[in-house]
């Protein structure tokens, strides 16, 4: 009997996935990169600088992406750039874009735009960012010069990325900007993101009737540490209410909805067209009464659990298909718009894209609507709080030299885009390991 061969729907996008700040270099106008300036802000010290150098070099990485058989790429536009004062709109910033954009459409990939991942312009941040009063229809605005401009050769959107970890990490932690650390602050935040979301959904449509627009939602599973234990149980499900359901309760009921009851209604529903999962890793969380302000709950992991580079989290692939399940009541076309691993010698790195992978397909076989699949990321760039310590690039970059050098994964994943499939002797050449999981019998 011949192996089984995974194979994939004959639409399914294949690609990757960046964000404007992490590989343009040199996006000097916004709240991020004032962060970087200030010590221990950044593990190891050193700043986004010139990136991967997109702004002047994305059609080449773009190309290698293409030769690698990727069909797809998720890419986000800098509002710092494109207004970078109130009011002021950059027509040559919107040029660049544009001449990004065209060039990924003539080497047969097909751009899925992000209109904001992480950075807010200086000047807005400067007024109070997320929690300005005006923050919604600021985005507003902006969004529709950047459709009016870009539309010619886009109409795949992604309003948000992760606003989940932008309140978590720049609210809550205190570890992205704006550095807060409380609730009040970050509920505010979270509020307006999801606001600004609705509305650039509503503007992006009334501009581009067929347009489809979703956002991207980071997902971490967040299993009690000792299951018999009521208390880790209600730790865990109380931070995975916030961190997973909040977001997405939003958008599906229009409810804000905090974790220890019900917020205001929203005028939220039907405002996605698809929805995009973010899935990296699980943590575990034990009940702690010393930490309220991490919602009682102390994240560890198996001492016998795989880990990844960096305190990542870990190696935990059944995560991908459980958060997979769990979007599909929305009724709504999944894409998976990020998914990857810090791995700077590319040890786990095969293993852990065909393993996600398979529970990618294994998904697709219950017939849920999984339509693509971006992984994080095609190069080496600048992992925000962690630096450059973190590489979870197919490709390596030297970001002094600015050198490239494709991973071996880089590899398996082009043979898998090409294939459209998982087949046995791919699992034979880059982790045989995994025969026996993935090819019982
Ligand atoms: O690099 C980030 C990206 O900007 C958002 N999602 C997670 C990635 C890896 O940490």
């Amino acid at each position: 009997m011949p192996e089984a061969t995974f194979h994939f729907p004959s639409d399914f996008v294949w690609g990757c996935a960046t964000a404007a700040h992490q590989v343009e270099g040199h996006n000097s106008n916004n709240d991020w990169w004032a962060w970087e300036q200030v010590e221990d802000h950044v593990e190891d010290g050193r700043r986004s600088g010139l990136a991967c150098d997109w702004w002047a070099r994305a059609e080449e990485d773009l190309a290698r992406a293409a030769e690698l058989g990727q069909t797809g790429h998720r890419l986000s536009v800098e509002w710092s750039r494109i207004e970078p004062a109130e009011g002021r709109f950059d027509t040559a910033a919107l040029d660049r874009y544009r001449e990004i954009l065209r060039a990924a459409r003539t080497l047969g990939i097909e751009p899925l735009v992000t209109l904001h991942h992480f950075t807010l312009p200086l000047w807005l941040a400067e007024m109070g960012g997320w929690e300005h009063p005006r923050a919604v229809p600021l985005f507003d605005r902006y969004v529709a010069h950047v459709v009016e401009a870009l539309g010619e050769f886009c109409d795949f959107w992604c309003t948000i990325n992760e606003p989940n970890v932008v309140v978590s990490l720049g609210h809550i932690a205190g570890i992205f900007p704006p550095g807060q650390r409380g609730f009040g602050a970050a509920m505010k935040a979270g509020r307006s993101m999801m606001r600004a979301h609705a509305a650039a959904y509503r503007r992006i449509h009334a501009l581009q009737p067929p347009a489809r627009v979703g956002f991207a939602h980071n997902m971490r599973i967040l299993d009690p540490a000792n299951r018999r234990s009521p208390l880790d149980r209600w730790a865990a499900g109380l931070q995975d209410r916030f961190f997973n359901q909040t977001f997405l309760t939003a958008v599906d009921r229009g409810w804000w909805q905090l974790p220890l009851g019900f917020g205001p209604a929203l005028r939220l529903r039907k405002t996605l067209d698809w929805v995009g999962l973010n899935y990296y890793t699980r943590d575990l969380v034990a009940f702690d009464r010393h930490r309220p302000e991490e919602m009682f709950g102390r994240r560890s992991h198996k001492e016998e659990a795989e880990l990844l580079d960096g305190g990542y989290g870990e190696f935990y692939p059944q995560g991908m298909g459980r958060c997979l399940r769990r979007l599909a009541p929305l009724g709504l076309p999944i894409y998976i718009t990020e998914n990857g691993i810090p791995d700077d010698d590319d040890d786990q790195r095969p293993r852990y894209l065909l393993t996600h992978l398979y529970q990618v397909w294994e998904t697709i076989q219950h017939n849920y609507p999984i339509m693509g699949y971006y992984h994080w990321s095609l190069v080496d760039n600048f992992e925000w709080a962690k630096g450059w310590t973190l590489r979870f690039g197919l490709i390596e970059v030297d970001p002094d030299s600015q050198a490239r050098t494709p991973r071996r994964s880089a590899y398996l994943y082009r043979d898998i885009c090409r294939a459209n499939a998982i087949t046995p002797a791919m699992i034979d050449e880059y982790a045989p390991e995994l025969r026996a999981e993935l090819l019982p019998g």
